[in-house]
């Protein structure tokens, strides 16, 4: 009768030193989870809208990341991966190049990668581009003369209206001047 007494109780304490273990236990990667690396801003912004797709995607992070297996998917709105080259980080930045044929719409920024407490951490962002990235398609010789017809009217204009400010100017001065002359006789006796 004693011997089950006694383990009976040891029984209750090995449940209460079990239930205990298991608060430690879960209450582990909870403080754990405050440690890990966050994204503080994306370029471009979550959501924002771009005039061109852009060149670089970037995340700076509120610590270094550790330089493996780092992957950022720059998907379009196909959900094709137009992300050129491996992920560079270099301090809190990671950037992933992007590639010039890019086309418009919305993309999802897909990245994953391991947080300095040795975490993987992942996450997304959205961002709208209107026009496709042609930094390196455009023709060399059409450029210049689109440039240049594009620059001479208002060349003219700003011309024109820099000789009327001048003249506007010599008008207002010889206005002065000539009141000046016409008052300094009386003010100065
Ligand atoms: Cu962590």
């Amino acid at each position: 009768m004693k011997t089950t007494h006694r383990s009976a109780s040891r029984g209750r304490l090995a449940q209460c030193l079990l239930i205990l273990a298991t608060t430690a236990f879960l209450m582990i990667p909870a403080a754990a989870a405050q440690a890990h690396d966050v994204p503080e801003t994306t370029d471009p912004a979550n959501g924002s809208a771009v005039r061109t797709v852009p060149t670089k995607i970037g995340l700076t992070f509120n610590h270094t990341p550790l330089a493996i297996g780092s992957v950022v998917r720059v998907e379009d709105a196909t959900g094709t991966d137009q992300a050129d080259g491996p992920v560079a980080i270099v301090d809190n930045h990671v950037t992933q190049a992007v590639k010039t044929s890019a086309p418009e719409g919305k993309y999802t920024v897909v990245w994953r990668v391991v947080s300095s407490d040795g975490h993987p951490i992942e996450g997304t962002f959205t961002f709208t581009a209107s026009a496709t990235n042609t930094a390196g398609t455009a023709t060399p010789s059409a450029s210049p003369a689109a440039a240049a017809t594009g620059t001479g009217l208002p060349t003219e204009l700003i011309t024109a209206a820099g000789a009327v400010l001048v003249l506007v100017i010599v008008f207002v001065m010889r206005a002065i001047f000539v009141k000046r002359r016409l008052r300094s006789p009386e003010s100065d006796r």
